[in-house]
């Protein structure tokens, strides 16, 4: 077992930003460098809960925004156990999405503020960086057409946009914006830098409590 904890690192950005491709770089070169590492994402389906936060992505089944709201969190909050025990073993855990596409995709609809949805996620493991892979709504065309799932069309992607450029006018969180619309590997290197600072920082520092 390794003496220093690993880090927690978060991939955010909006639909086909790159997130799932360059999580799964990450994670193999911090393995390849000698580097415990893992990853994980958000919402994690495989839980009872995650069954119901897929039905509802899946439009097989209609929540009510609070409570759908209240299921994303509570999909965190069962994994933090597990992620903290990983963490403290030494284990950099790459998270694909975290509390900040909560509020971000809550927030973005009607009747909603940032205040109230980031809420239930406050004391959450604070990540030690959050990297925002930034590509325009073009570029993000341009990597095939939106799904079949709730929330996957241009305008709501827009104002989802919006309510991540405020949460990024945060201090408390450690966000790094990357310009993802470079080619994978270039997006990977800037990823990597960033890291693996993070992760040197984090050896010495406790886990931080989110938005506290
Ligand atoms: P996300 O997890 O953010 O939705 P993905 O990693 O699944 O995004 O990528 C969406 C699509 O875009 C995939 O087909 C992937 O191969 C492609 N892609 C990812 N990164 C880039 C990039 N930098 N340039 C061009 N295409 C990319
Ligand atoms: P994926 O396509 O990445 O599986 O995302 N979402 C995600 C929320 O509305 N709230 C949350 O807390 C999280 C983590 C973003 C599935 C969709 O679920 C949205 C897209």
């Amino acid at each position: 077992m390794s003496c220093h904890r690993g880090a927690l690192i978060v991939l955010e950005g909006v639909d086909k930003a790159g997130k799932t491709t360059q999580c799964k770089k990450l994670v193999a070169a911090l393995q390849h460098s000698g580097r415990p590492a893992e990853v994980m994402r958000f919402p994690d389906r495989t839980t009872s809960i995650g069954l119901l936060i897929n039905s509802y992505l899946q439009k097989d089944r209609e929540l009510e925004d609070h409570a759908i709201h209240l299921l994303f969190s509570a999909n965190r909050w069962e994994l933090v156990p597990s992620m903290k025990k990983k963490i403290e073993q030494g284990v950099t855990v790459v998270v694909d999405r975290y509390a900040f596409s909560g509020a971000a995709f809550t927030s973005a609809k009607q009747g909603f503020c940032l205040d109230w949805c980031k809420t239930p996620d406050v004391g959450l493991p604070k990540p030690d960086l959050v990297m925002f892979l930034k590509v325009s709504p073009a570029e993000a065309a341009l990597r095939g057409q939106f799904g079949e799932e709730r929330y996957e069309t241009s305008v709501f992607q827009k104002t989802v946009q919006q309510r991540f450029e405020q949460l990024m006018k945060d201090p408390s969180v450690n966000w790094k914006v990357i310009d993802a619309s470079k080619q994978i590997q270039d997006v990977h290197e800037d990823i990597i830098g960033h890291s693996l600072s993070a992760i040197t920082t984090a050896q010495s520092q406790p886990i931080g409590e989110l938005w506290k």
